[in-house]
C-alpha cells in the first residue's frame, strides 16, 4: 500500500501521510491563512475523497480566516441551534463549558437533518485538554463493503428518517427563554427529512451507509421493532474500530472532514473542569440519492 505521497508543484509541496488501511491521513505544506491555489484546492479535494479525514497541524486561525478557508470547497452552513463565533455566524462554537456537547460522544454524520446534508466540515481545535477528548471518525465506504452482498442489497432500497431532535432533545437546549425559542424554531425549520440508508456518493460513485445515531430514528419500510434491530446492528457495525481512526488533539490541529463518507465521536473522558473548545465550519452538500 502506498502510505507516503508527495505531490509537487511549481512553487510548493503538498505532504500526505496516510494513517489507517481504511481512513485519515496527515497533510503537511498548507497554509490555512493564506488563499489556495486552483491547483491546491484540486488536490486537497482529491486527497480528501481518498482519506475521508484530513488532519493538518500548527494552524493559527481566527474565524474569519477558518470560514474563508471552508468557503474555497462550498458555501457554508449556519447551525440552526449552536453558538457562533462573534460576526462570524458560520463558525460553530462548541465549548464543553457553555454547551451541552454529550450528542457529539456519539456516532454521527454533521446536519443529517436537513434535505442536503454538509459535504464536509472544518474542525479547528482552540484549547484541548492534556489527554482525553480524542476524535474518531469511521469509514462509512469500508463499513458498507464489509456487509455481505445479500445484506447489502437488502438495504439498497430502504429509506430512513432523520430528525433534529434526536441530538437536540428540549430538555437539554431549551432551557432559558431565549435557549427555548431558538429550539422551538430550529424545530419548525427543519421538520423530519428522509434519506437513502445507502447512499452514492456524489463524486467517487461508490456505495456507503448513510444512517446515524445522532439523527436516524426510524427505517421507513420496516416494522418499528425491525427497524430498531436494523439501525441497532449498523450502529453497532460502524463503530469496528477496523473502520476507524482516531486522533489526539493538540491546540491549533485542524481536522477537514467529507461529511458524506464519514461518520465521527468525540470523545467525552475528559473532566468537567477541562476547558475543551472546538470551532467548526460546516461546507454545504447536495441531496443523497
Ligand atoms: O468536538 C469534537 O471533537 C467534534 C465535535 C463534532 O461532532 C463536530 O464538530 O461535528
Ligand atoms: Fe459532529
Amino acid at each position: 500500500m502506498n502510505t507516503q505521497a508527495t505531490l509537487s508543484s511549481q512553487k510548493d509541496s503538498l505532504s500526505i501521510k496516510q494513517l489507517s488501511p481504511n481512513i485519515g491521513a496527515v497533510v503537511q505544506g498548507i497554509d490555512f491563512t493564506q488563499p489556495l491555489a486552483n491547483h491546491e484546492i484540486k488536490l486537497l479535494e482529491q486527497a480528501l475523497l481518498t482519506h475521508q479525514v484530513l488532519f493538518f497541524r500548527n494552524q493559527v486561525i481566527n474565524p474569519k480566516q477558518q470560514a474563508v478557508f471552508a468557503r474555497q470547497f462550498g458555501t457554508l452552513h449556519i447551525h440552526p441551534i449552536y453558538p457562533q463565533a462573534e460576526n462570524q455566524p458560520e463558525i460553530v462554537i462548541l465549548d464543553n463549558l457553555e454547551t451541552d456537547l454529550r450528542d457529539n460522544a456519539i456516532w454521527h454524520t454533521d446536519v443529517t437533518f436537513i434535505e442536503t446534508p454538509p459535504l464536509g466540515s472544518v474542525l479547528a481545535a482552540k484549547k484541548v485538554p492534556e489527554f482525553g477528548g480524542d476524535t474518531l471518525w469511521s469509514s462509512s465506504y469500508a463499513a458498507f463493503e464489509a456487509l455481505s452482498p445479500f445484506f447489502q442489497t437488502l438495504l439498497e432500497g430502504l429509506t430512513a428518517t432523520h430528525n433534529i431532535i434526536q441530538s437536540f432533545p428540549r430538555e437539554r437546549f431549551g432551557h432559558t427563554p431565549e435557549a427555548l425559542q431558538k429550539w422551538q424554531q430550529a424545530q419548525i425549520d427543519n421538520p423530519c427529512v428522509i434519506h437513502p440508508v445507502i447512499r452514492t456518493h456524489p463524486v467517487t460513485g461508490k456505495r456507503l451507509i448513510f444512517i446515524n445515531e445522532g439523527f436516524t430514528t426510524k427505517i421507513n419500510e420496516l416494522t418499528d421493532s425491525e427497524s430498531k434491530a436494523v439501525l441497532s446492528f449498523l450502529f453497532q457495525h460502524i463503530a469496528q474500530p477496523e473502520f476507524t481512526i482516531r486522533w489526539h488533539w493538540k491546540a491549533d490541529d485542524i481536522a477537514f472532514w467529507d461529511n458524506r463518507a464519514t461518520q465521527h465521536y468525540a470523545t467525552n473522558d475528559y473532566s468537567s473542569n477541562t476547558h475543551r473548545v472546538m470551532h467548526r465550519a460546516t461546507i454545504n452538500g447536495d441531496k443523497p440519492f
